[in-house]
């Protein structure tokens, strides 16, 4: 019956077509005339253009031409949003006029008939390069003597706060816990790297991307080219993930659809993976000076940071607030009265960071989860023991943290506690005492966190009856690996009393009667979704309405089932839908067959959980084997299970990652160590355990289906789980801390330095 849809654990009905290869992604599509566009860019991180001549290039074989800074200076400023205090950031334009700032910085573009006959072109650009001092860490970039990137310095912005009694609590405390937390610069690297194809359409321009928020950049698409934003349209069709990085415009979609503008013709780019590292944003990137104030008991008073955020060259469309997310969860899922931060923005000649998975929100969670495990160190008592002294308690919700964010819901010690039954907490302590004496290093690691999944502004979706029976949801979301196409079809067929089959998720297109700021913040099930429930909702009463026309009987009596109207008490009296729809055609109430709503959220939702690993270090290699990983988490009422728990692998892989494997590393030059897949370590497949996942179920009051977002909760709790595992499994070596990733080598040498006070190997 149709109304189990929700809560259901579906299979995704997009999958046969990524299975099958016959997905529609932007280098699928070939239209008639269309040209390709290669760029030339900077092989310095920090330089002059001293001399750039494309005319060889403009006169090579199948170029149609070579656009350079000059080219678009007319152009509007790519618009960015900032934080805190600050010079105004530089204006930038898609390619750079006089100087560059990182490595892969896009000097000219050549547009061909051909992609070989492009990049051969390119080739041909005869440019000079003033190499200038290049600065890379953010420390650095800071002092006075440091290469200025802007005339302004390298301090982005820098934003302060305090909330509650910060200094009194320090004064009154019984310790003060101190680290240096390095939140590591990463690559998102999705599967497929970001592309875009620009061609005008019935006088419009229409720009296919890969993108996750559509809407959005066709908003700054108009406003960088000076159009009237009804002349800009927007496609995206699938998409091989984002994970934040396509969550923005960027300068090649603007130098590619302003080509298409002057040449009249479809404009291709596709980026390639060495560019993906290099151009597209990073995430992470946070230099964190923490300060924890405790009492004895293992209360903790107060929490105050310093963060240095690593913003890159420039500012992209989101970079500058990601940092700003960190200290207003910096208390995390505990009752602190007084927190201060000073959050500062730094320039460097790196690749430009941005919103990545949980943007900010990993960092706050790494960040108050590290400095527990050290207070529970320093008090020798257990961390889960520590954490449950501290817990916001579930009858305070809704809970206003120190940092005046309101928590809408949830019970952070019933997820540990599920955490640690599942995981059989006593006796994995009980067999890591043992296997201390057998000197093996094992350690236990825990995490809770609790983060903010994003909620307005407002979403638009349209629910329409077709002639044929079957309904289409058409939503602002657009999915790129989340599965709205099932969970949305879920929804629908749930309010609605029609067959999963017979509802079709459409999405991507700008013209459409829908909206949605973007795919991000794991905003999409509670808002987007949202939106799809009331206006499913809306569709049904105006179908039961029209039904009770065509059957003659009264509209309190009519039902939708497995997609047919009925009569209560009479089942020989029932319409199919598409008779509905055209009876409703035949008597001018066609209106009737299409409902639209636009859903407000009322406050952001608090998804959150408790993670567990159990590591094994060998000391002879320093490699960290994850013997199990355990997570629990809550992301309030669930729509599709199957498709929770993949979202959960899926992210738990990618923090367990960045905790031992991956960084982006730059030379002193500011040539990136880690440009490709070959370098940079992303995880295989036998590099992670399999997952045991559980999780409570604890409904959020700011929406009709009590829902919470889900995407990025798996990334948030499993770096400073797997850290704070194999700081557990090494503190018999004495060894307090080490910065992420924990390879083998770092690992290896803080053995081989340590002061083996235990004598435990
Ligand atoms: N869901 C559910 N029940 C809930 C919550 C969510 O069934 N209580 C379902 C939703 O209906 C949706 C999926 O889970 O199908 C994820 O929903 P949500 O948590 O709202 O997140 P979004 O759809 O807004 O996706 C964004 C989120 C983010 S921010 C990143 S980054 C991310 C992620 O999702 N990037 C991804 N998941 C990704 N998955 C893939 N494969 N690729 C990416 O790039």
């Amino acid at each position: 019956m149709a109304a189990t849809a929700f809560g259901a654990a579906i299979r995704r009905v997009e999958d046969p077509r990524f299975l099958r290869g016959t997905g529609r992604y932007v280098d699928d599509l070939h239209p008639v005339g269309l040209l390709h566009a290669v760029f030339l860019r900077s092989h310095h991180a920090h330089a002059r253009i001293a001399r750039l001549d494309v005319g060889p290039a403009r006169s090579a074989p199948g170029v149609v031409a070579v656009f350079v800074a000059a080219d678009f200076a007319e152009l509007n400023p790519l618009p960015v949003e900032t934080a805190g205090n600050g010079p105004r950031p530089a204006p930038r334009r898609p390619l750079a006029a006089d100087r560059v700032r990182h490595a892969g910085e896009a000097i000219a573009m050549v547009i061909a008939e051909t992609l070989e006959a492009a990049k051969d072109a390119v080739e041909l650009i005869e440019f000079d390069l003033d190499p200038l001092p290049v600065v890379i860490d953010v420390e650095g970039a800071l002092k006075p003597e440091a290469p200025r990137l802007y005339e302004s310095g390298n301090q982005a912005f820098r934003s302060h706060a305090k909330h509650g009694q910060v200094k009194r609590s320090f004064d009154r405390s019984d310790l003060v816990v101190r680290q240096r937390l390095r939140n590591q610069r990463v690559i998102p690297m999705a599967m497929e790297p970001r592309g875009a194809i620009a061609q005008v359409v019935d006088g419009r321009l229409t720009l296919t991307l890969s993108s996750q928020s559509p809407h959005s950049v066709r908003e700054s698409i108009a406003e960088v080219l000076g159009m009237d934003e009804t002349l800009v349209r927007v496609l995206v069709h699938d998409v091989g993930g984002g994970f934040g990085s396509k969550g923005g415009h960027y300068a090649e979609d603007v130098a590619v659809a302003e080509a298409t503008r002057r040449l009249g013709r479809p404009v291709k780019w596709i980026e390639e993976r060495q560019d993906n590292c290099a151009v597209t944003w990073h995430g992470r990137g946070q230099l964190q000076d923490v300060e924890l104030a405790a009492r004895r008991d293992g209360t903790v008073l107060a929490v105050r940071s310093q963060i240095l955020a690593e913003m890159g060259a420039h500012l992209e469309s989101f970079t500058a607030p990601v940092p700003t997310f960190t200290p207003q969860l910096q208390t995390g899922c505990y009752r602190i009265g007084a927190s201060e931060n000073t959050v500062i923005g730094v320039y460097t000649n790196t690749t430009p960071t941005g919103p990545y998975r949980g943007a900010g929100r990993p960092e706050a969670t790494y960040l108050i989860e590290r400095m527990m495990d050290l207070l529970a160190r320093e008090l020798e008592m257990d961390p889960a023991e520590v954490r449950k002294r501290n817990f916001v308690p579930p009858n305070e919700f809704p809970y206003t943290n120190v940092a005046d964010l309101t928590y809408d819901s949830g019970d952070y010690a019933a997820a540990l506690d599920r955490v640690l039954e599942v995981a059989g907490y006593a006796s994995l302590r009980r067999a890591q005492a043992e296997a201390r004496r057998e000197g093996r290093l094992i350690g236990i690691g825990l995490s809770c966190y609790v983060e903010i999944a994003a909620g307005g502004p407002a979403d638009r979706c349209t629910t329409r009856l077709e002639p044929d029976g079957t309904v289409t949801v058409i939503t602002g979301s657009t999915p790129h690996g989340q599965g709205h196409e099932t969970t949305w079809a879920q929804i629908a067929s749930t309010q609605m009393g029609i067959p999963m089959d017979r509802v079709r998720v459409r999405y991507g297109d700008t013209d459409d009667p829908a909206y949605a700021i973007g795919t991000f913040g794991s905003r999409s099930a509670s808002v987007s979704g949202s939106a799809v429930l009331e206006a499913s909702n809306k569709l049904h009463r105006q179908l039961r309405r029209l039904a009770a026309g065509a059957l003659e009987a009264a509209e309190a009596d009519v039902l939708l089932e497995e997609g047919r109207a009925l009569v209560r008490g009479a089942p020989s009296r029932g319409l199919p839908l598409d008779r509905v729809a055209a009876w409703a055609i035949t008597h001018e109430q066609e209106a009737a067959l299409r409902a639209q709503v636009s859903y407000d959220p009322p406050d952001n939702v608090f998804p959150f959980g408790a993670h567990l690993a159990q590591v094994e270090v060998d000391p002879e290699t320093g490699r960290v084997a994850v013997l199990r990983y355990v997570a629990v988490d809550d992301c309030g009422n669930v729509i599709n299970p199957m498709i929770v728990d993949g979202q959960i692998h899926g992210a738990i892989a990618q923090g367990m990652a960045q905790a031992l494997f991956e960084e982006a590393l730059y030379d002193p030059e500011g040539q990136l160590l880690t440009g490709n897949l070959v370098t940079y370590m992303m995880p295989a497949a036998a590099d992670v355990p399999s997952f045991e996942l559980d999780r409570t179920v604890t409904p959020s009051p700011n929406n009709p289906m009590g829902v919470k977002g889900v995407g990025e909760g798996g990334t948030i709790g499993s770096a400073p789980a797997v850290v704070n595992a194999v700081m557990d499994a090494l503190s018999p070596l004495g060894i307090r801390h080490l910065d992420m990733p924990l390879s083998p080598l770092k690992v290896w040498t803080a053995i081989r330095s340590a002061p083996q006070p235990d004598g435990a190997r």
